[in-house]
């Protein structure tokens, strides 16, 4: 702290990026597999002009590069488990490092676990900045399972195909990842937002929540 302040005090360009820094605008995209977070993440960034991290996405790209990372990651994701906290930790830091310039993040499916909270908000205070919202879409678990399946059919997702895997990933979430949105209602960040009905009305909800925060 001490380090941050004398850089402050004495650095007129370090000041100039911390200011940057302060009004990125970030948030987590929550909830459970299958609730809508990559459908919303895509609308929601043409919106705000936010950099979406997926730590899904970017999981899915290593397997199709077939890289080490890709091998490993998809033995767990196969069986519906999440994959372990330091692979996904450290390529949320190496994107985050590679995406300097950017109004702020939308995290979608990360943080999963305690540890990767933990995690990413210390990689934010190193950039000097922080979450502003953990958005949190609230969806029944038999509307989950209908969709992941309905998805299956045309997906080619390996863990859409089968409902154990479905069911498997909903049991991770419940026994990892539900925790996640309590660590941040410590702080005060979570909304609930209302997951089922059209995807308009859902958009609608997440922006009213969003442009509160931004004014
Ligand atoms: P993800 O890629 O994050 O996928 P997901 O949670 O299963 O789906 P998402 O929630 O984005 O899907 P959406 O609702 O948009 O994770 C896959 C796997 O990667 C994990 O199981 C894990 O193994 C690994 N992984 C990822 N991140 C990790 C991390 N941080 N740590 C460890 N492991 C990690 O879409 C679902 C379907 O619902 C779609 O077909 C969509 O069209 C439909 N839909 C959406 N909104 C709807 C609505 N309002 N009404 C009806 N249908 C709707």
């Amino acid at each position: 702290m001490l380090f941050v302040k004398a850089i402050i005090n004495f650095n007129p360009y370090i000041c100039v990026s911390l200011k940057v820094s302060i009004t990125m605008f970030n948030i987590i995209l929550f909830g459970p597999p299958g609730s809508g977070k990559g459908t919303q993440s895509e609308k929601l960034i043409e919106k705000y002009q936010l950099k979406h991290l997926s730590t899904g996405d970017l999981l899915r790209s290593e397997i199709t590069s077939e890289t080490p990372l890709g091998l490993e990651a998809k033995s767990f994701m196969d069986k519906g488990e999440l994959v372990p906290d330091e692979v996904v930790i450290g390529m949320i830091s190496s994107a985050l490092d590679a995406n300097t310039h950017v109004k702020g993040f939308l995290f979608d499916g990360f943080p999963r676990t305690a540890a990767q909270s933990e995690a990413l908000d210390k990689l934010l205070k190193l950039k000097l900045t922080e979450i502003s919202a953990v958005l949190a879409l609230e969806v029944s678990e038999e509307e989950l399972v209908k969709r992941l399946i309905h998805r299956g059919l045309t997906s080619g997702r390996s863990d859409d195909n089968s409902e154990a895997v479905i069911r498997a990933r909903i049991g991770e979430y419940h026994k990892k990842t539900a925790m996640v949105a309590d660590y941040y209602q410590n702080f005060d960040k979570v909304v609930l937002i209302k997951g089922e009905g059209t995807v308009e009305e859902i958009f609608s909800n997440l922006c009213n929540e969003i442009d509160k925060r931004l004014s």
